[in-house]
């Protein structure tokens, strides 16, 4: 039977086929991936925890979400995780539920700086039930100064220290917040959403060595299915003497466990879980290794061809998979460079850059990951012809001629990169 859904998903299957994606918390997942997803196990109900469901039938996905969790316990070497939040947002929700009362201090990376709305934005949960506080960039290094970090945290006293970012191309320095956060005795959690995959590797420095709870979104760099979870390198009793019933002392696993349900979910998506599982056995793979060795590269050598042609990027590079340009020197908005690159089929996202102008509708600059054109297959010699065709269309940006032949000149090289067999 025809269906509208089904024509639109066909006209999206070719929209991410013909162009070049570019948002750097994209990426294309496997058919393995995918297929998992459109399964049956959207069926099952499931609240609880494999072992102690409130639902009767579940003996097999309790076998999935067990090997799905170990999976992601080899890949982080992690001794906790909790696989069930829906997504980024809703495993940070869940730690704050679990971790905070309502009005305590939290410090974390400023939205217009490049960090996360769910790091104390007062637009987002986390800035309305939360008093929220916050560390930027150095205006001159483009780079986060521990020093400030040190220095806000001794003033605002957070009881939950927050890493992470959106928008922000270097590495973190895990070890130094953990210090900082031990010093005015706050929880330190890490959002490794965006270079999860390369931390996963071994490519970039490591959070659960230092920080106490990790949250991470699943379809990023891991290239998974849309998704979140939470990880603890080692559990540990929680710092506020939090008793059960019963009176004893709760470890942190039980608390975050109940911080994603009953706190803030309701039954688990096991068909999006079986889906991680199969992203994360993929993760453990060679293949996948190499696959983040280009990611890394391909950013590098796109950041410093780009800064070469004059663009300025925050920090002047990247040490990961993204890179965050300042346009202001080419007298385009990031609003204007966005709408101009995707009628040229290549998809960026506007971003604000720290000390922006310009409003978060209009912003200053433009936002560039290398994850999916990577699992595309695009390698070193690559670059050069995409920095190539990103200037062409951010330096005639009101030109529809160009934009309309570097939108052919980029169909034609996807025709060359086949995607997708579902
Ligand atoms: N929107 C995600 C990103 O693009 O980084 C974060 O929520």
């Amino acid at each position: 039977m025809s269906d509208l859904i089904f024509d639109l998903i066909e006209q999206e299957k070719k929209r991410q086929t013909e162009g070049l994606e570019l948002i750097a918390s994209e990426n294309y997942v496997s058919d393995d991936v995918m297929r998992a997803m459109g399964s049956v196990l959207t069926n099952k109900y499931a609240e609880g925890l494999p072992g102690k469901r409130y639902y009767g039938g579940c003996e097999i996905v309790d076998i999935i979400e067990n090997e799905t969790r170990n999976r992601l316990k080899e890949l982080f070497n992690a001794e906790w995780v909790n696989v069930q939040p829906h997504s980024g947002a809703q495993a940070n929700a869940a730690v704050m539920l679990a971790c905070l009362n309502a009005g305590d201090s939290i410090l974390g990376f400023d939205l217009s700086h490049g960090g996360h709305l769910t790091h104390g934005s007062p637009v987002n949960f986390s800035g309305k039930f939360y008093k929220a506080h916050f560390y930027g960039v150095n205006e001159t290094s483009g780079r986060i100064d521990m020093n400030v970090v040190e220095e806000k945290a001794k003033a605002t006293q957070p009881k939950l220290i927050i890493c992470g970012a959106s928008a922000y191309s270097r590495d973190w320095e895990y070890a130094e917040f953990r210090r900082i956060a031990d010093s005015v005795g706050a929880l330190l959690l890490a959002d490794i959403s965006h270079p999860a995959g390369l931390i996963a590797r071994g490519l970039l420095n490591d959070p659960l060595e230092h920080c106490h709870i990790v949250t991470s979104t699943t379809h990023k760099t891991l290239r998974g299915p849309r998704g979140g979870v939470i990880m603890m390198g080692k559990d540990f009793e929680n710092p506020w003497g939090i008793k059960t019933p019963k009176g004893v002392t709760r470890m942190m696993s039980a608390i975050l466990d109940s911080g994603v349900f009953p706190g803030t979910q309701g039954g688990p998506l096991e068909h999006v879980i079986a889906s991680k599982g199969v992203a994360f056995g993929e993760a453990l793979t060679e293949e996948y290794f190499n696959y983040t060795l280009q990611v890394v590269k391909n950013a590098s050598i796109l950041a410093n061809t780009l800064v070469e042609m004059g663009y300025n990027l925050i920090s002047s590079g990247t040490d990961n998979h993204c890179m965050l340009i300042d346009l202001r020197n080419k007298d385009v908005t990031g609003k204007d460079a966005e709408k101009a690159l995707e009628f040229a089929h290549i998809t960026v996202n506007k971003n604000m850059v720290p000390f922006d102008d310009k409003s978060p509708f209009v912003t200053s600059g433009i936002r560039i990951g290398t994850p999916a054109i990577t699992t595309r297959g695009l390698l070193d010699t690559d670059m050069p012809r995409l920095a190539s065709l990103i200037d062409r269309v951010i330096t005639n940006y009101e030109n529809e001629d160009t934009l309309i032949k570097v939108k052919s000149e980029v169909n034609d090289w996807m025709s060359n990169y086949p995607l997708f067999s579902l």
